[in-house]
């Protein structure tokens, strides 16, 4: 799908990019266009829908549906004081689950913002999940990072790490890493459209491009950053071209067809296992919910788009398209939406219970082999400090 061209090698020791030919017509309509399978109805071309088992698309689906609930709940919570901060993803729940089914295991997923649900998807347990959310002992984070900064090494999915676009390098060395160690992994990185402004972003793309590395690199362009609309981002005709300037293949697709994008992440991911290098996808998108909990999006947006945008909603669109294939009917779907609605709840329920990580713990994790300051410092804790009380939190804003 993604052309192979132009190669860059490192041959002994010494970088030298050879045989770069210019992009074809054809390369450029991919990174200008939008590929996409299933209409806007939830229509697709059965012979070019990927070939996955009937039980890996109702996992998708559920996938996408458990990201969706979580939002419905977890938002509520940080109304209510319950949940610091909340990022929510809706509306942009296909990228992130159909690139969590095109990886493997020993392969990296490195988030954005809003792609928490790919580390469920994945299998971290949704206890775990929650107790990040919550920053409960439970959180193997120990309640240091914001919500929506879901990392677990266990199943090499990275947490983001706030500063917009810092995730782009992190996932080009994770590469290069690999590439070194002669290990078959792929790291699979999500960022927005706000993030093709940072200076990350175009050192991360230029060095994945030039060292050839197995990246694969997915701009959710929801067409916003907080208040300023892409329009105003960029002067690129789209985001997939600034791909093609660096030299890696680059692909427009609708951000909200789960099938289009399994199958574009699917065949970056291949190639750049099989040494093929990077690739670089614009999913276009659109963030129904705010920025975040400390955000309304009413001050800056027409309320029209919202309305047009929500007809494009890909649970909605897959949805259509599994019942209609008799995969999965609407019964099921609101079947499937009951239990997962009910073991989100029950997993808030327990973890609400559980204490907040002991201030001890702020010692850990902080050097391989603490210092004999940091040790001196535990034992002088203050005695009152030792046991931690919840704090109803404040928004912060991000
Ligand atoms: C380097 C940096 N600048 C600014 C911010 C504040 N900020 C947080 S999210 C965000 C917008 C990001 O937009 P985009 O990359 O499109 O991602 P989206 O929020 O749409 O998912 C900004 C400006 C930040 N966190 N880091
Ligand atoms: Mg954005």
């Amino acid at each position: 799908m993604l052309p192979d061209k132009p190669t860059a090698h490192v041959r002994s020791g010494q970088l030298t990019c050879d045989n770069v030919e210019a992009w074809s017509d054809e390369d450029y309509a991919r990174a200008s266009g939008l590929f996409r399978l299933l209409d806007e109805n939830g229509q697709a071309d059965a012979s070019r829908v990927p070939g996955l088992a009937p039980e890996r698309l109702v996992r998708l689906f559920e996938g996408m549906l458990t990201s969706r609930l979580l939002d419905e709940q977890l938002l509520p919570l940080q109304r209510q004081g319950r949940v610091g901060h909340y990022f929510e993803a809706r509306g942009q729940e296909a990228g992130p689950i159909a690139g969590a089914e095109a990886i493997e295991k020993t392969d990296y997923f490195v988030q954005g913002l809003r792609e928490g649900a790919a580390a469920l998807y994945r299998g971290l347990p949704l206890p775990t999940y929650i107790a990040q959310m919550l920053g409960t002992a439970n959180d193997p984070g120990r309640g240091r990072q914001m919500p929506c900064h879901v990392g677990s090494a266990a199943i090499r999915h990275v947490s983001t790490s706030s500063c917009v676009a810092s995730q782009i390098p992190h996932a080009v060395g994770l590469a290069w890493a690999a590439k070194i160690r002669k290990e078959a992994t792929v790291a699979l990185c999500f960022f927005g459209d706000g993030a093709t402004s940072e200076d990350d972003f175009h050192a991360g793309l230029n060095f994945a491009a030039v060292y050839r590395v197995p990246v694969v690199l997915v701009c959710q362009n929801n067409q916003w950053a907080i208040s300023t609309p892409v329009a105003a981002q960029t002067c690129s005709e789209t985001l997939a071209v600034k791909g093609l300037a660096y030299g890696i293949p680059s692909q427009r697709v609708d951000g909200n067809d789960v099938l289009a994008m399994y199958a574009t992440v699917k065949a970056a991911v291949d190639k750049a296992r099989e040494g093929g290098g990077p690739s670089f996808i614009e999913a276009l998108t659109y963030r129904l919910g705010a920025h975040s909990s400390a955000d309304d999006p009413r001050q800056y947006r027409e309320a029209g788009e919202h309305a047009a945008w929500q007809k494009r909603d890909p649970l909605l669109r897959f949805g259509r398209w599994l019942a209609a294939s008799d995969i999965l009917s609407a019964e099921a779907q609101a079947a499937a939406r009951q239990r997962i609605a009910d073991e989100i709840r029950a997993a808030v329920a327990a973890e609400e219970a559980a204490p907040p990580p002991p201030p001890a713990t702020l010692f850990d994790d902080v050097f391989a082999r603490p210092t004999w300051l940091l040790e001196e410092q535990k034992t002088t804790l203050p005695r009152g400090s030792r046991r931690a009380t919840r704090i109803p939190s404040k928004d912060p804003g991000h």
